[in-house]
């Protein structure tokens, strides 16, 4: 069983075994939570990213897809980094943004995390609507085949906050 819980706030201010990051392909950093969890987890991260990139991902992490580093001085034991889809109006990239939860579910599992700490992916600068990006958040991760024990959302303001919340009850 997999208990799945929210909280406002930072994620960089979460314990938990697993932080998932809200990255993009390059996994060079960015803005978002992205620059949050760099600048708080420090640059080890950073070095595992570039070091990810030259041995694996050259042309970059694919959307959709998860990896993870050492998460540094976060409360944490990993950053599991994955790479939202850009919102489309022409385009439905749903199952891009699934895949995202899926597959960091995936990596928390190989790694033996049993709790893992979500943002919003591509709600930000990736610019999903929040209503739709909290109902494949929630339908993803209440059907994942996973091991991890509890999962929190971890939603910025409170807008984000009730938009998840109206999914989850
Ligand atoms: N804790 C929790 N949530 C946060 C935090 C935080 N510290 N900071 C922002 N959010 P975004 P994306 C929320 O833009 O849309 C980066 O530059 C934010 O309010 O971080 O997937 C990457 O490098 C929003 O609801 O991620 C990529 O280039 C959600 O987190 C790109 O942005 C996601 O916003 C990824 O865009």
């Amino acid at each position: 069983m997999t208990t799945i819980t929210l909280v406002q706030g930072d994620i960089t201010r979460q314990t938990a075994d697993a932080i998932v990051n809200a990255a993009n392909s390059s996994l060079l950093g960015g803005g978002g939570v992205d620059g949050a969890i760099h600048r708080r987890g420090g640059p080890a991260i950073l070095e595992e990213c570039r070091k990810l990139r030259a041995s694996h991902y050259g042309k970059g992490l694919p959307t959709g897809k998860a990896v993870a580093t050492t998460a540094g001085e976060l409360d944490a034991r990993w950053v599991i980094h994955t790479v939202g889809p850009v919102f489309s109006q022409s385009e439905d990239r749903s199952d891009l943004l699934a895949s995202c939860y899926r597959e960091s579910l995936r990596v928390a599992d190989e790694l033996g995390a049993r709790t893992v700490a979500f943002p919003a992916v591509s709600t930000g600068v990736y610019r999903w609507p929040m209503d739709d990006a909290a109902r494949i958040a929630v339908e993803t991760v209440r059907t994942a085949q996973t091991s991890v024990e509890e999962i929190t959302f971890v939603l910025f303001d409170e807008q984000a906050y009730d938009a998840f919340d109206r999914q989850l009850h």
